[in-house]
């Protein structure tokens, strides 16, 4: 016993040196970490090239295998910029092979590459996995090419047919890539700035050829010398560029060049593991989404998307920057220019035209796939703390919620669960009985969640360590050695999932049988998968450790986390009888992650700032493909001041709204001012919330600030409950069309120009707008609201027009929301301990009149666990409004007249916003019996309205055909 106890005592002093090593050495953002674009060659480089330094011309153009190819061949040799580059007149000029293929829906695809015939030294990294293999269906095969200089132009042209409304150019000479409308208006454009320029792998010859990098006391050999990739891609007709997270920055791109920015960096794409980064600034983070969308109010949206892994600076050039000198192509559009460099990779590009904000997620989505359709529980209320000391603290923390009265689906355990951080095990002091654990949370329909990070302790005990060892599963050093790096268990090693031998190895270890402990009720999330290593150059691991296939890690970095959350995520496919949807939620992120799981948005401080900016950070996320997004309310790490829990960030003014509405927040405080506390975390919303809620404090004798505090994050989370169904059909919307849950004003507006660059509000769907509040003690509220149609608060009633800015109170219970007019929301009323009880509950449906008395809306349901959904094993109903009747149809595809889903649930209650005349009772038909009409309440705030009619008690199945006319 005493043994045990220095075991676990050395065990706490090692992790709290460790915690401290790691705290102090990125506690706050410390920007001297992480290089600038100035310390980054490649970077530095492509920015001084001056427009029009690409001598490159288009030759042998063809139409081969349905695609248009053609060679790149320079006029001269490639233009020096650099300080460390060799010359390379010596060697002899290699061509570049170009390829530009068609596909469905308006997509170009654009592929740059070396020449294999000139043997470069090596394949050039070529991202795997992550475009879907349907995609290759949807080619259209090219069958001609018409060549011809275009009006306006000097050099000649090659054509080919994109979509009935857009073709695809070739200008020869220098080489541009354009979308056009047919004969008219561009869209997008690749090189009209004449920036391209693409670094060769080269071997070194000469004695003295140094190609080393330094930073910070660490070296990257560059094995091949560098390898950059740049380019200019031009938006028309667009007002505003967004996407490319993940950057804690605005939704509309601020520019980082030109007339009046001063010393900005590019956005940068590298995923980093940057403790309490800095709000409003273009560093790089977590995850990497190299696509940008356009949107503006002539043209509509675009959108270009370059999958590469590695890392990635883009600049967005402000209007007025110098850009003369570029080829002139016939267009007088507005503009927007961007500058794209990577540091190695190749080009494979897709150019989106659009034309409206949801055609291009769709278009994007059909190549990296639509999010994965989470389980009914995922998209309810989570808990989770930094750390839950033992079983017992669990049991505390669970019955704490049914005592309040407050529902909770999922409990989350941290890494200090493990055994000295080795992932897979428990610290059986702490942890003996982990079935016995979540079997009881089962018992009331909750699940738990434990954290895996990517990092394997190098402890020739662990028998992941001695597998993956001997089976020689570890990314190697540029030695060849396995790569040892420095992370919370101390030394630790990588599993190179770039493999997909070792992928399917890593997916085993969930299986029941090898993850001891875990039960079915158990879901995982992976942390620390940029990967962050603390003693790496920039926190990560090197630039030229070695992958599968001799891929070097500069080439994959950003997709390392992507194949750590894939593995992952198949092992919870795999285990059991293989029949749930996996839940993974992971920190790092790459196109395609949205088929895996969900994201957070990692490490961020308790201040407004940081809440305000996580508003425009998960709607980008949901832009880009990544519906289920999570946001930190309140910082991750430190302690929150009590005076910012009642006056600042307090339950009504900043949870309130992410819990009901909102993607994710998390407010979250180790130890509130020493004293004993518990936490609440959500994950709710469109994206998940993940939320940690000081909630209780056993303190102060303040029973009065307990208790209302207690009240209202009740309230809020109630009301979350209630909309599940409605974000539950979102979801489902969302993977099947790529259209995100909570969605930028301007995506259900595309032509209200008000909307384009406001981030502080955000639609829930087509039905609910929320407008957040980020100011301290703010009384009042300015709230745009879309014209064309009326919105109706969703506590009151109460309508507003639409296409005014109206200033509106605050209350401490509530912000900003609305319903817009035209629309039907369902929900369910009636409060349990988890979303898991409330399967069999009754619906309300809410229907916000228009100005013609009509409105309409669509609800899903299937069994919120299984992929049967897939076979057609769900409910898709269309509620239709009008004329004084509600009509309810089917709207899922026939199964040969078999219903393979059904549900015995009712509609209890029918809520009319809006005044609707002379109502005195309701028919039901086909089944011919009455129900009574009543005005008000809205049930989210009691007493009556006379904008408020409820139909009580139809009692019509959600399944079947009916018909309630009002009479
Ligand atoms: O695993 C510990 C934390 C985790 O709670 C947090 O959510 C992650 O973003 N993790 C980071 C590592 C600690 C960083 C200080």
């Amino acid at each position: 016993m005493a043994k045990t106890m220095t075991r676990a005592t050395s065990l706490l002093v090692l992790t709290f040196l460790l915690l401290l090593l790691f705290l102090n050495s990125v506690s706050s953002w410390k920007r001297d970490e992480f290089r600038t674009c100035n310390q980054t060659p490649f970077c530095k480089r492509a920015r001084s090239r001056k427009p029009g330094s690409c001598s490159l011309f288009a030759t042998d153009v063809a139409i081969n295998d349905g695609d248009l190819i053609a060679k790149l061949i320079p006029k001269k040799p490639r233009e020096e910029n650099g300080e460390d580059e060799q010359a390379q007149e010596d060697e002899p000029i290699k061509p570049l092979l170009l390829r530009l293929s068609a596909y469905q829906n308006g997509i170009l695809r654009l592929k740059i590459d070396e020449d294999p015939s000139f043997d470069p030294p090596k394949k050039r990294f070529e991202v795997p996995d992550v475009i879907l293999p349907e995609f290759h269906n949807k080619k259209l095969w090219l069958q001609s090419v018409s060549t011809e200089v275009i009006d306006g132009d000097s050099a000649p042209s090659s054509i080919v047919y994109l979509s009935d409304d857009y073709e695809a150019v070739l200008r020869h000479d220098p080489f541009v890539v354009y979308v056009r409308k047919k004969g008219g208006d561009l869209v997008l454009s690749m090189n009209s700035h004449g920036l391209f320029d693409f670094e060769q792998l080269r071997t070194k010859k000469k004695e003295g050829e140094d190609w080393e990098e330094r930073f910070r006391g660490h070296t990257d050999t560059r094995p091949y010398g560098p390898q950059s990739i740049s380019f200019d891609v031009s938006f028309y007709g667009a007002d505003f560029v967004y996407g490319i997270p993940e950057h804690a920055s605005s939704l509309a791109l601020k520019p980082s060049r030109g007339p009046g920015v001063e010393d900005s960096e590019p956005y940068r794409l590298f995923n980093l593991d940057v403790f309490e980064y800095i709000h409003d600034s273009p560093f790089g983070i977590y995850g990497s989404i190299p696509f940008m969308i356009s949107h503006g109010k002539a043209r509509g949206t675009s959108g270009f998307f370059w999958l590469n892994a590695a890392e990635m600076q883009i600049d967005v050039m402000g209007s007025g920057w110098d850009a003369e000198s570029g080829i002139s192509l016939p267009s007088s559009q507005n503009r927007i220019d961007t500058l794209w460099m990577s540091e190695a990779g190749i080009v494979d590009a897709f150019f989106f035209v659009g034309p409206g904000p949801k055609d291009v997620v769709s278009q994007y989505a059909s190549v990296t796939g639509t999010p994965a359709m989470p389980q009914h529980f995922a998209t309810a209320y989570h808990q989770c703390r930094w750390n839950y000391r033992d079983e017992e603290d669990v049991e505390n923390v669970d019955s704490k919620f049914d005592e309040f009265n407050i529902p909770y689906d999922v409990l989350w355990l941290d890494i200090e669960h493990t055994d000295g951080k080795k992932y897979f095990t428990w610290d059986r002091m702490l942890f003996p009985n982990p079935e016995e654990m979540q079997n009881k949370l089962a018992a009331k329909g909750r699940h738990m969640v434990t954290i895996v990070d990517p990092h394997i302790k190098r402890d020739e005990s662990f028998h992941l360590h001695k597998e993956a060892t001997k089976m020689g599963h570890y990314v190697k050093d540029a030695t060849g050695k396995d790569y040892d790096g420095w992370c919370w268990p101390g030394s630790s090693s990588y599993p190179d999932m770039l493999n997909p031998e070792i992928r399917s190895w890593w997916a085993e270890k969930f299986s029941f049988q090898n993850y001891v402990g875990s039960t079915p009720s158990l879901y995982i999330w992976n942390d620390m998968n940029e990967p962050s290593v603390f003693n790496g150059p920039e926190v990560t691991m090197p630039r030229d450790a070695l992958h599968y296939g001799g891929v070097e890690h500069r080439e994959l970095h950003n997709a390392y986390g992507y194949y750590f959350h894939m593995a992952t995520s198949n092992g919870l496919l795999k285990r059991g009888d293989g029949k749930d949807r996996p839940f993974v939620l992971s920190r790092a992120f790459f196109p395609g992650s949205q088929r895996y799981g969900a994201v957070w948005t990692g490490d961020n401080s308790a201040d407004w700032d940081h809440l305000r900016v996580s508003v425009p950070m998960i709607l980008t996320l949901g832009l880009t493909g990544i519906s289920f997004s999570v946001e930190v309310l309140g910082g991750s790490m430190e302690r929150v001041r009590r005076e910012d829990l009642i006056s600042g960030i307090s339950p009504g003014r900043g949870v309130q709204p992410m819990i009901v509405t909102q993607p994710g927040y998390c407010l979250r405080s180790r130890n509130l001012e020493g004293d004993e506390t518990w936490t609440l975390t959500e994950y709710s919303s469109r994206t998940m919330t993940r939320m940690y809620i000081e909630l209780i404090i056993k303190e102060r004798n303040d029973l009065s600030w307990r208790e209302r505090n207690t009240e209202l994050m009740r309230d809020a989370i109630h009301i979350r409950y209630m909309l599940l169904p409605y974000f539950y059909t979102l979801f489902r919307e969302a993977s099947s069309s790529g259209v995100p849950v909570v969605r930028p004003l301007w995506m259900e507006f595309p032509s209200d120009e008000a909307t384009f660059s406001n981030d502080e509000a955000f639609m829930v769907g087509n039905s609910l707008l929320v407008q957040g509040i980020y100011t301290e003690r703010a009384k009042h509220a300015s709230v745009y609201l879309p014209g064309g149609q009326s919105w109706y608060d969703l506590r009151t009633g109460i309508a507003y027009e639409g296409g005014v800015t109206h200033k509106l109170k605050v209350l401490e219970e509530s912000v900003p929301a609305f319903q817009k007019s035209g629309t039907i929301v369902p929900r369910k009323d009636r409060f349990r301990r988890s979303s898991t009880q409330m399967v069999n509950d009754p619906y309300t449906l809410v229907i916000a009149l228009n100005s013609s008395l009509a409105a309409e809306g669509e609800l899903y349901i299937d069994d919120g666990k299984s992929f049967e959904f897939e076979q057609g094993a769900y409910i898709h109903r269309h509620f239709l409004f009008s004329d004084g009747k509600l009509i309810s149809s089917n709207i899922a595809p026939s199964t040969s007249g078999k219903m393979l889903f059904s549900s015995d649930c009712v509609v209890e209650r029918i809520i009319l916003l809006g005044n609707y005349p002379g109502a005195k009772s309701a028919l039901i038909e086909p089944a011919n019996h009455k129900a009574e009409v009543e005005l008000g309440p809205l049930s989210l705030q009691g007493g009556r309205s006379p904008n408020v009619l409820t139909i009580r008690k139809p009692n019509v199945r959600i399944t079947d055909d009916w018909t309630i006319k009002i009479l």
